[in-house]
């Protein structure tokens, strides 16, 4: 296999103490924990359009990283992003990637020809995965990148760019497919509007409906097992887009009767950029039974928009791999870095600083979290929060047995609410930070 890393070196766990910048300080692949190795429970996944596509390029400037990966024939060039990527899996002990169809293989002419350059490397994507025992985590269709979706994909008020998004989605598919892939995401691009003076929402919503339901029906028909993810964003690129945020979606799942076949893929900057914390919208996603694969990030909270940084905040992994032991853990999905080095950090050695910077942050955080399972208190102090509920018009209310005669009566004798319990937020937070540092 061609190397295009030569400086990289393969990189080891070696302990908290190590101040090795290109080793593991946490994350122990092999290391077995919970009844199984880490790699299984994290589930790492290289980003193929950050890590091997994105150059830096800003609304200032142009490429500062260097990804040309010498040559500047297309299809060659497609080649060696695939022989790379490998590579980096193997350096960093990754076994999954995620893709959207233009990632590895340039947009031709024509459908037909962007269709035959998918094949060529898919192709050559197959060889690989078998012989570095790699998998892909989730394929992905770019209907946003091109001219063409300008008003969006599905939404568009263009029929032929529809029947075009149908087109390509379908072969994102059979490549997915072919590939073997665990998953396949929706993310709506540029599903939405900017707007109303322009824009037919009901009509827009409805085949933003049909496109999934056509589409997914499709992969089952042709043997997809793995599981759909819709990605909500709340804007950027388009003001209002559809799938704002986890709860917006599983209302829209609902209506259409397409709940059943989709799960989430939580970004944690989505989530951010939606009002809501990571841990919410994660637990939003698994109280309502939707909890699929995560887009594993984090946004800054002075920027307003979509910066997809390297994860390294030890609270949010935390509270996040809670969710995710709270959820069952990962079935189809994974941790997928949609994250890229800053424009400034523009080598490869970066690009692997930052992997490695994630990856021990996610697997501090699930060390943590298993802490905070083990610990307890927390949980505890949850179900003692409701134990109103476990005795008396409580238990009638829970077991739905009471009726509104019955909790009227009730009230009336009562007068009023006699007690309310603290909710002792801060003492909770110093729990935490407890388990976390002591
Ligand atoms: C965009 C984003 C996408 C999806 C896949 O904000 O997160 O890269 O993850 O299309
Ligand atoms: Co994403």
């Amino acid at each position: 296999m061609k190397e295009f890393f030569p400086e990289i070196p393969i990189i080891k766990y070696e302990g908290k103490k190590s101040e090795n910048p290109l080793a593991f300080r946490f994350y122990d692949p092999d290391e077995v924990i919970a009844g199984k190795p880490m790699r299984e429970h994290l589930k790492f996944a290289v980003a193929y359009w950050h890590t091997m596509c994105a150059g830096g390029t800003d609304m200032f400037g142009v490429d500062t990283h260097d990804k040309t990966f010498g040559t500047s024939d297309p299809m060659e060039h497609a080649k060696n992003k695939a022989y790379a990527i490998f590579e980096l899996m193997n350096k960093l002990s990754i076994d999954y990637f995620c893709f959207h169809d233009r990632d590895i293989a340039p947009e031709g002419r024509t459908l037909a020809e962007s269709n035959e350059r998918l094949d060529v490397i898919t192709d050559l994507m197959a060889e690989l995965m078998k012989e570095n025992g790699k998998k892909l985590l989730w394929g992905t269709a770019n209907c946003f990148g091109n001219p063409r979706y300008m008003h969006g994909a599905g939404t568009s008020p263009n029929a032929d760019v529809f029947a075009f998004a149908a087109a390509q989605i379908k072969k994102a598919i059979e490549i997915t497919v072919k590939l073997g892939g665990n998953g396949y995401v929706y993310w709506g691009g540029r599903e939405g509007y900017e707007t109303l003076l322009n824009t037919d929402m009901g009509l827009e919503l409805d085949n933003m409906a049909h496109l999934l339901r056509i589409t997914s029906e499709y992969g089952r028909k042709i043997g997809f097992k793995g599981d759909y993810y819709i990605e909500p964003k709340p804007k950027e690129p388009t003001k209002h887009q559809y799938d704002f945020d986890a709860a917006t979606v599983i209302g829209f799942l609902n209506k259409h009767g397409l709940s059943k076949d989709f799960k989430l893929n939580i970004e944690a900057n989505h989530a951010t950029l939606a009002g809501h914390t990571f841990q919410h919208e994660l637990a939003m996603a698994r109280v309502n039974g939707a909890f699929g694969s995560i887009d594993a990030n984090i946004g800054d909270m002075l920027l307003g928009w979509d910066t997809d940084q390297f994860p390294t905040n030890i609270y949010d992994t935390t509270l996040c791999m809670l969710e995710v032991l709270k959820a069952g853990g990962f079935t189809n999905g994974g941790l997928n870095f949609d994250a890229k080095a800053r424009r400034g950090s523009n080598t490869w050695e970066d690009t692997v600083y930052a992997h490695i910077a994630g990856m021990d942050a996610f697997a501090l955080g699930f060390r943590m979290a298993l802490k905070i399972m083990d610990d307890g208190r927390l949980d505890t102090f949850v179900k003692n929060r409701y134990a109103s509920y476990s005795e008396g018009i409580g238990k009638k209310i829970l077991d739905r047995s009471a009726t509104i005669e019955e909790l009227e009566a009730y009230a009336l004798q009562m007068g009023d609410v006699k007690t309310n319990t603290s909710g002792r937020q801060e003492y909770l937070e110093n729990v935490l930070n407890g388990i976390l540092f002591c």
